[in-house]
Parts: C-alpha cells; sequence; structure tokens
C-alpha cells in the first residue's frame, strides 16, 4: 500500500472538544486553516489522505489517532478510554476495512487510546495513562503477536506517552527530558520539558512536520538532518490534540 493518512475533519461541535484545562475558546476558522495546513504538509511528506467527514456528535472526532493502532497490514481499532468518544471508532473501522486493512476491534473491558502507543521497531511502548488500561495493554499484544509491548509510566498530568515523545521516522526518537521509562538503541532527538509539546512530530523520509513556535526543538531536529515543516498548531492545541493525534498513518 501507498503512504496512507487516515485524518478527520474540524466541524462546529469541535469548540467542545474535552480539554483538562481551559486554554480559550477554539476558533473554528482557525482551527480549520490549520488543520488543511496539516494535511497538505502530510501530502508534501508523500502521503495519500483518507479525510472522514466528522460527525458533529463526536466533538474530539478531529483526533482520529486515538482511534487505532495500525502495525503492517494489521489494525486495531480502539476502544477508547474516554467513554465519550467511542463512538469515534465506526468510522475509523470503515475507513480501514476499505483500505483493506485485517482489522480487529478492541473488546470492553479493555481500554487504550492510540496516542498511548509509540512503536519504535517490534516493540510497542504504550503509556499507562487514564486513558489506557492493562487490558487494552493485553489487547494490544494480542492482536500484534510479533511485536514487543512495553508499558511506559507517564510523569504526572501527561494525558497520552506521545504527549511528550513521538518517532517521525523508523530509528529517530524525539522525546522531552523528564520522560527515561523507554532505553532503547535509536537515534534520540532531546529536547528541553517545557518544549514537550513539539517533541510530538511527524515525519517521513528526511522531512519532519514540527509544531511552530518551538525554535529550539526546530533546530534539534534540522541538527539531526531533516528539513523542518512547521505548521501553527494553536486552535488544536486548546482542545489539548498535537500533530499525530490528527492522523492514523499507514506508513506504507
Ligand atoms: C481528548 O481529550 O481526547 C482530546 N481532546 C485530545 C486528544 C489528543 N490525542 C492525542 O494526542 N493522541
Amino acid at each position: 500500500m501507498t503512504p496512507t493518512a487516515i485524518v478527520g475533519a474540524v466541524t462546529a461541535s469541535t469548540v467542545d472538544a474535552t480539554r483538562r484545562e481551559d486554554q480559550g475558546r477554539i476558533d473554528l476558522g482557525r482551527a480549520r486553516e490549520q488543520h488543511a495546513a496539516y494535511v497538505a504538509a502530510l501530502e508534501t511528506l508523500g502521503y495519500t489522505i483518507v479525510a472522514l467527514p466528522g460527525d458533529e456528535a463526536n466533538p474530539d472526532g478531529v483526533f482520529v489517532e486515538d482511534q487505532a493502532v495500525v502495525v503492517g497490514e494489521r489494525a486495531l481499532v480502539c476502544r477508547s478510554g474516554h467513554p465519550g468518544r467511542r463512538a469515534e471508532a465506526d468510522a475509523v473501522e470503515q475507513a480501514l476495512i476499505t483500505l483493506g486493512l485485517d482489522v480487529v476491534r478492541m473488546p470492553a473491558p479493555a481500554t487504550l487510546d492510540g496516542g498511548d502507543v509509540l512503536r519504535l521497531g517490534s516493540t510497542l511502548w504504550v503509556g499507562r495513562s487514564d486513558r489506557t488500561n492493562d487490558a487494552g495493554l493485553a489487547v494490544l499484544a494480542e492482536v500484534f503477536p510479533t511485536c514487543e509491548v512495553r508499558r511506559v509510566v507517564l510523569p504526572n498530568d501527561v494525558l497520552h506517552l506521545k504527549c511528550v515523545c513521538s518517532s517521525p521516522v523508523p530509528g529517530v526518537l524525539v522525546v522531552a527530558d523528564g520522560l527515561s521509562a523507554i532505553d532503547l538503541p535509536e537515534r534520540v532527538i532531546r529536547v528541553a520539558f517545557e518544549d514537550r509539546w513539539a517533541a510530538n512530530v511527524v515525519g517521513r523520509g528526511d522531512q519532519v512536520i514540527v509544531g511552530a513556535g518551538y525554535p529550539r526543538v526546530e533546530a534539534a531536529i534540522r541538527a539531526a538532518g531533516f528539513e523542518v515543516l512547521p505548521v501553527d498548531m494553536s486552535e488544536i492545541r486548546k482542545g489539548d490534540g498535537s500533530l499525530t493525534c490528527l492522523s492514523i498513518l499507514i506508513r506504507g
């Protein structure tokens, strides 16, 4: 399969997205522009886009990453740890089936949000957040038997594992200081704890999309040999979103 990205849509109800603290009202017009710029950056990276239409009944629906974990040709459709987000899974499941993936649906009582799963090689590092329970880890291990599933204890107040780290391309980890749980042979790009939001990046080949406004993170990623594509995510961030959360990547 060619590299494919499933994305959601900013809808009127996005203003009601779940958030842990008030960061101001989401400006829908700007949020739509920022989402469009993010999708364009994914296209620059070479991803073919599958755009879900969005559903007003799902205010967090634009954060599609949480609904599935894909490894190779197999996809696990998650049962979100946020009960109000479980209805988002149907549209994502349908898109994955249409793409021809081997799709498995997570059963109750397991819960897991895709934002808690970081794949590095054949290891799936999983944040044991408020959204992801031990049964969720067990289902993940069952569905992806060729992967080793390893649990990561998160720093206080972190929503998902990938709020503080990401792997833009195979073999490279971007990680904020303060997350010491992951021991690995990957190339590591470290960023300061106060820049942790920007440790969440998306890449392909030698290009990496970075949230705008973090010059130290941009410099560190450039120094590692990548071209940086900054995108403004200020409105998306008000809904506790970052970069990886806006897509499900099938790397091809
Ligand atoms: C939520 O609380 O579920 C959404 N407002 C934000 C989800 C962000 N997801 C992610 O980073 N993977």
